[in-house]
C-alpha cells in the first residue's frame, strides 16, 4: 500500500477545524486532526507546503518511521505547530492501518484495558449558584466526574465560564478581546465554590477544577492546599509549566493531585514533571502531541512514576481527536480521565462518528480504524472564520502571570 496523496480541509462548523485526509492507493483513506485553537492556518500552510509533499509514495503502515522523518528529518524539533501537522499525519496512518487491517485502532495498541473511558465534563456559572446547579444538571445526564468553574466577584469575565448562557466554547471570533484578571479575588473565591459544590453532593462524585495557568507557584501551592478537604481529582494548569522545576513548589506543600500539559507537545516538556512526581496527571493529547504514535511512549514513561493520563478533549479538539484519544484511553494502563466537552450538533454533523457517552463513560466504538467520518459537502458550507483565544491582564495592565 502507498500513500497517493493527502489535502487540507478547514471549516468552522461553530469554531475552526483543520483536518488533515490521506488517501492510499487502494482506495481507502485516513482522517487526521490539525486544529491548533487561533493558529489554524499555519498548520494548514506546513502541511501543504512542507508535508504533504513528502508523503507521497511513502507507506503508510510504516507509522513509527514516518513520525521519526517528519519529527529528527525536519533539523527544526518540537513546537504546537510542527507537532500538530505531525500528529495529524500520524493519527491519519493509524486510521488507515485499522481499517486496512479490519479493526478498532485500539486493537493495534494493546487492546481493550478497561469497559469504558471514565469522562468528565465541564460545568460553569456566573456565581456559586449557578455553577452548582450546572453540577447538578450533568450528574442527572449520569457523569461521574465533573469541573466546576466560578465567575469571581469583582471581574468581569473569567476565562472557562460562558459569557451567555448555554455551552462555553473558548475562542471567540473576530481579533482577541482582552480580560481582566486578579490572583487574589480568585484565590479568595474558588474554595468556597468547592465547599459549596460538596455540602450539597456529598462526597461520591468526582470534582475538578481548571486555573488555566493563571498562578505562582506559591499561589498554586494556597489553592491546593486549601482545597484539600474537597478532596478534588485533580487542580489543573495551576501554574504556566514552561519551568517545570517550579512544580516543586506545588508539591511540597499539597496533596491535591495535579494535571497539566494540554500545550505540550513532546515529552520534553514533562520529563522532569515526570521522573520527579511532581504531576499526577498528563493533559497531553494526541493533536498538539505528536499523535498515537508519541503518546503512547508518553504514556509508559508517565506509567513508570504513577503518572496517568488525563487527555485534553475541549471543543477545539476535533471528534478526530476525540475518537484517536478514546482508542488510546482504552488501551494503556495507566489511563486516568478522558476531558469530555460535547461539540456542537454542526460539527457533530460534519464529523459523523462511532464514539458515544453512557452513564459516565466514554466508549470508542467498534468500527474498523478511529470510527469517524468527514463529510465534506457539508463542511464546505461553513467556511474558515478568524478566531481567537483572549488574552488576560491583570487589573493593572501587566501580562506577566497574571
Ligand atoms: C481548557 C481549554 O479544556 C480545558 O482544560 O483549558 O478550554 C483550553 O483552554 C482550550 O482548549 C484552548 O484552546
Ligand atoms: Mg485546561
Amino acid at each position: 500500500m502507498k500513500i497517493k496523496g493527502a489535502k487540507v480541509l478547514i471549516c468552522s462548523p461553530g469554531r475552526n477545524f483543520v483536518t488533515l485526509k490521506v488517501y492510499t492507493d487502494e482506495g481507502s483513506y485516513g482522517l487526521g486532526d490539525a486544529t491548533l485553537n487561533g493558529r489554524e492556518l499555519a498548520v494548514a500552510n506546513y502541511l501543504t507546503d512542507h508535508v504533504i509533499p513528502c508523503l507521497i509514495g511513502r507507506d503508510p503502515f510504516q507509522t513509527e518511521d514516518i513520525w521519526q522523518y517528519l519529527y529528527r528529518g525536519a533539523y527544526w524539533r518540537r513546537g504546537p505547530v510542527t507537532m500538530s501537522a505531525i500528529s495529524a499525519v500520524d493519527v491519519a496512518l493509524w486510521d488507515i492501518k485499522g481499517k486496512a487491517l479490519n479493526t478498532p485502532v485500539y486493537n493495534l495498541l494493546g487492546g481493550k484495558s478497561r469497559q469504558g473511558v471514565l469522562a468528565y465534563c465541564h460545568a460553569n456559572g456566573a456565581d456559586i449558584n449557578e455553577t452548582v446547579d450546572a453540577v447538578g444538571k450533568h450528574i442527572e445526564e449520569g457523569y461521574l466526574a465533573v469541573r466546576a468553574q466560578s465567575g469571581i466577584p469583582g471581574l468581569k469575565n473569567t476565562y472557562g465560564v460562558a459569557k451567555k448562557k448555554g455551552s462555553y466554547e473558548p475562542a471567540e471570533r473576530g481579533l482577541p478581546s482582552e480580560h481582566a484578571w486578579s490572583s487574589e479575588k480568585y484565590l479568595l473565591h474558588v474554595p468556597k465554590l468547592f465547599e459549596s459544590l460538596r455540602v450539597k453532593y456529598g462526597d461520591d462524585v468526582h470534582l475538578l477544577h481548571d486555573a488555566h495557568h493563571r498562578l505562582t507557584p506559591i499561589q498554586a501551592a494556597r489553592l491546593g492546599k486549601e482545597l484539600e478537604s474537597y478532596h478534588l481529582f485533580w487542580l489543573e494548569d495551576a501554574v504556566p509549566a514552561e519551568l517545570q522545576e517550579g512544580f516543586r513548589i506545588v508539591r511540597q506543600h499539597t496533596t491535591t493531585p495535579i494535571a497539566v500539559g494540554e500545550i505540550f507537545n513532546t515529552v520534553w516538556d514533562a520529563n522532569i514533571l515526570i521522573s520527579e512526581q511532581l504531576i499526577d496527571y498528563l493533559r497531553m493529547t494526541t493533536v498538539h502531541g505528536g499523535g498515537i504514535t508519541n503518546l503512547k511512549k508518553v504514556a509508559a514513561f508517565a506509567d513508570m512514576y504513577h503518572v496517568q493520563s488525563g487527555c485534553h478533549g475541549a471543543t477545539d479538539l476535533s471528534p478526530v481527536t476525540m475518537a484517536a484519544a478514546l482508542h488510546l484511553d482504552i488501551a494503556i494502563p495507566n489511563f486516568g480521565i478522558q476531558e469530555h466537552m460535547p461539540h456542537t450538533k454542526e460539527t457533530d454533523d460534519v464529523f459523523p462518528h462511532e464514539y458515544f457517552f453512557e452513564k459516565g463513560y466514554l466508549q470508542p466504538g467498534e468500527k474498523p480504524g478511529l470510527g469517524v467520518d468527514y463529510n465534506e459537502k457539508l463542511a464546505a458550507k461553513f467556511p474558515y472564520q478568524r478566531a481567537y483565544l483572549p488574552v488576560n491582564r491583570k487589573l493593572d495592565g501587566t501580562l506577566w502571570n497574571w
